[in-house]
């Protein structure tokens, strides 16, 4: 991806998870902006793009980060939602049976303390692959996997949901359902 789609990708993470009042932007209840609105309230906030370079970020992005409507004229983050504005009517699915998350082994102490919990963002993310589960903990220093039974959590009667782009969202998890991956 070049610097500027990379920068574009960014920017719109900022502003369709976390921050539309910033530029003025209002989303619905669903995540969704109006790209037409988008374009022209981010041009007059000194970030320009045009719409073939919006649709690029959106078709190279590797996780997938957005959603087109099907009529073409809205865009929405599939996950990662900090912002009060939005409350995204998730299905709850039956999840897999294990689940990861990586993380920091600064955060452990309190994980194992608290469970996994949302912190700025509306849900726990995690993930059906070891690999993505470890690119995201890697962000935050040395990286720790911890494997999540999602099936003992399923029949406490937890739920999950799993957003467009694959990634498993749930509200909270307690620190009995956690547990150290283990390399099979
Ligand atoms: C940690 C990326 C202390 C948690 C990825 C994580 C993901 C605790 C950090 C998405 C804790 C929160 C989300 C507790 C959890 N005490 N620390 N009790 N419970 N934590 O960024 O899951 O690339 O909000 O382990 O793909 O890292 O941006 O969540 O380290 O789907 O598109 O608190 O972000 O997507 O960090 O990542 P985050 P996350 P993008």
């Amino acid at each position: 991806m070049s610097k500027q789609l990379t920068e574009l990708s960014k920017f719109l993470s900022y502003i369709l998870r976390h921050e539309p009042q910033s530029i003025g932007l209002t989303l619905d209840a669903n995540g969704w902006a109006s790209i037409d609105e988008l374009i022209s309230l981010a041009a007059n906030a000194g970030k320009p793009f045009d719409r073939e370079l919006l649709q690029q970020v959106v078709d190279t992005s590797d996780k997938k980060r957005f959603t087109l409507s099907t009529d073409g004229l809205c865009i929405r983050a599939a996950q990662g939602h900090s912002s009060e504005q939005v409350n995204i009517n998730y299905e709850a699915v039956t999840p897999p049976s294990v689940l990861y998350h990586g993380t920091a082994t600064r955060f452990l102490e309190s994980i194992r303390a608290q469970g996994l919990l949302p912190g700025q963002r509306h849900y726990v993310h995690l993930s059906e692959s070891v690999e993505t589960a470890g690119q995201v903990g890697e962000r935050y220093g040395k990286l720790h996997l911890l494997a999540v039974d999602c099936a003992r959590m399923s029949a406490a009667g937890f739920e999950f949901y799993r957003s467009e782009n694959n990634v498993w969202l749930t509200k909270h998890v307690p620190a009995e359902y956690i547990s150290d991956y283990q390399e099979s």
